[in-house]
């Protein structure tokens, strides 16, 4: 399961890294000071190692995995300094792996502040103690440790680019380029969170194409497609920039009201239905869609919420579709003991409009 997680969180795997390097790398050389009666920097090492194993050992218990990045990237950073300064040029070569590494543990801006800084004090350091002199070797100590830092933040923002670049595409559905089911649960979720948290308003709308089977055994797959991505463009522009447009699969989507107005509901529907009927047309016919929307109720799960939408939308399709139908509000039918709060207490009471 770590180490499930560690192949798919990078800054973890880099964390681990650290982790053994610090185990394997630095401890010997602590060892290795010691028995050479060099005293403070056998401490200095061990104290590297000791905060980078522990947090490390924080990070894959499951702790926080940013702060854990930012306490090794400075402690890492005052480590190669000091042991710039007591072990001359063993400690001086740190700073490649220190540059390199904070790139890929923290953001651009930090790493480049903390690169920047640990270079410049450690150059200052071999100049001060005679490692590096003023001159050519100076400046080759500094032009490749800003080669190794660039060419890690280039590494590094390609990468950010590559994931956010997934994670956007994992959302979405190919064909209309509306959000997926995935991300429907979990802004659903979030929504959830949202009411109970502040008592936000939220609606969800159930649209559901009406006799799309038909428009495809006539007009052929590809039109049906057309319609698919018409309608999703349709909505798209006909809502807020707060709502969100989601494919439950097939003909079906739902449309997650932010800050909705329970009076507003049922006109706010209307009219998307409507204008659907009157724009999108397939061969000379006008593509219909039927309408199920509810409310979001305090003490509910999403399933509930999205059930009751269901509900309405098969409602809408039997009294002959095009059409758009509420949910009614929740109401508590038996408060008794022993009764689930959120469920067996609450039925639906009687619909708006
Ligand atoms: P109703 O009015 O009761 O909703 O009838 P319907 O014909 O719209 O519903 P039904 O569930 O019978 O048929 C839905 C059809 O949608 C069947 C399926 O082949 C088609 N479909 C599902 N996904 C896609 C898709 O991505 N593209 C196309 N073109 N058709 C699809
Ligand atoms: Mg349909
Ligand atoms: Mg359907």
């Amino acid at each position: 399961m770590r180490f499930e997680r560690m192949r798919s969180d990078f800054r973890l795997a880099v964390l681990s890294l650290l982790g053994g390097t610090a185990a394997i790398g630095v401890l010997p050389f602590a060892w290795y000071r010691f028995s050479q009666g060099q005293l403070a920097a056998g401490v200095a090492d061990l104290g590297i190692a000791a905060v980078l194993i522990g947090v490390v050992a924080y990070a894959f218990r499951g702790g926080n995995v940013d702060l854990a990045s930012r306490v090794c990237v400075v402690a890492s950073a005052v480590g190669c300094i000091g042991i710039s300064y007591l072990v001359g040029l063993a400690g001086v070569l740190w700073t490649y792996p220190l540059v390199i590494g904070t790139f890929l543990l923290v953001g651009r801006w930090i790493a480049s502040a903390v690169s920047i800084a640990a270079t410049l004090l450690v150059a200052a350091i071999a100049v001060h103690t005679g490692v590096i002199a003023i001159g050519l070797p100076l400046v080759m100590f500094l032009s490749t440790a800003l080669l190794a830092g660039v060419f890690s933040l280039l590494f590094a923002e390609r990468t950010r680019l590559q994931h956010l670049k997934l994670e956007e595409l994992a959302a979405r559905d190919p064909l209309t380029g509306a959000f997926n089911r995935r991300a429907m649960n979990r802004e659903l979720q979030l929504a959830l969170e949202a009411k109970a948290r502040h008592g936000a308003p939220f609606a969800v709308a159930m649209f559901d194409i009406d006799h799309f089977k038909r428009i495809n055994d006539t007009f052929g797959h590809e039109a049906g497609d057309q319609v698919l991505v018409d309608f999703v463009a349709l909505l798209r522009a006909s809502i807020r920039r707060l709502d969100q447009v989601y494919r439950v699969g097939g003909e079906e989507f739902l449309v997650l009201f932010a800050a909705a107005e329970a009076s507003h509901l049922f006109a706010l529907c209307d009219a998307l239905r409507l204008k659907v009927r009157q724009t999108l047309r397939c061969g000379t016919d006008p593509v219909t869609v039927s309408v199920g929307c509810a409310m979001l109720e305090a003490d509910v799960g999403v399933a509930a919420w999205v059930s009751r939408a269901d509900s309405a939308l098969y409602r809408a399709k039997h009294a002959g579709r095009d059409r758009v139908e509420v949910a009614g509000p929740l109401v508590a039918i038996d408060a008794g003991v022993g009764v689930e709060p959120g469920t067996a207490s609450l039925s639906e009471g009687p619909r708006r409009p």
